[in-house]
């Protein structure tokens, strides 16, 4: 028996007013599940603000590529893999935004509805449950020899998603697009929002998709075809 909705939320990337605006939408009742793709840091103007807001409003947060730098960086002290936006981050993160991120966990799986959330995605035609984060919370598409693979270094390559034969069904982000892209056992939410896209919530199990607008780009994009550069 499901009483409240499952609600996915793509990456935030730092747009707290576009998240502020979302929640208010979503109109979130005390029996929801809200699920949070991962990358809600670096990119946009508040990554502060973000994790407050998602403190507030999260069952469950899933850890994406962006906070796993960040957590390397935090247990090594090794700063070489940082990136300019990570170090921007870093001056904003207190230690409740810590603990936050401390919490995030590689995927989250929700049986009633046969339904596994996750950043980047899974290898398709091999079991999900244990694959490491280093895939999952970075694949993006397949190279010809069924490896996972970076868009930009394979634009090319199909996504994983493609060759996803479920079930489960797959919600992931991470994988920036114009548009929501829907397969019929998985639904990539990412819709770039930090690049002037829109950021998106996915509700199950009525499969309603919610979104608002980014007030502008924040980053620039390049696969994204609107409103960037
Ligand atoms: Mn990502």
């Amino acid at each position: 028996m499901i009483n409240g909705r499952f609600i996915a939320i793509g990456d935030v990337h730092g747009c707290v007013d576009e998240l502020a605006t979302l929640i208010e939408k979503l109109e979130i009742k005390p029996e929801d599940q809200v699920i949070y793709l991962g990358d809600l840091v670096n990119r946009g103007p508040d990554s502060h603000g973000v994790i407050s807001l998602a403190r507030k409003t999260a069952t469950v947060a899933i850890v994406g590529n962006h906070e796993l730098r960040l957590l390397k960086y935090r247990q090594t002290g090794s700063n070489s893999a940082l990136q300019a936006n990570d170090r921007k981050t870093l001056r904003q993160l207190t230690s409740k935004d810590w603990k936050f991120i401390e919490q995030m966990v590689p995927y989250h799986y929700v049986p009633e509805i046969d339904t596994v959330f996750v950043h980047g995605g899974f290898l398709p035609l091999r079991a999900w449950e244990n694959q490491p984060l280093a895939i999952t919370a970075n694949i993006q598409v397949l190279t010809s020899d069924g490896k996972p693979a970076k868009r930009k270094d394979f634009p090319n390559a199909p996504y994983w998603a493609d060759f996803w034969p479920g079930p489960p069904f797959v919600v992931y982000g991470h994988t920036p697009r114009d548009e929501i892209y829907e397969k019929p056992q998985s639904i990539g939410i990412d819709t770039g929002c930090a690049g002037g896209g829109k950021l998106t919530a996915y509700c199950l199990p009525e499969k309603k998709i919610v979104q608002v607008p980014a007030t502008r780009a924040y980053y620039p994009m390049n696969h994204l075809k609107s409103k960037n550069q």
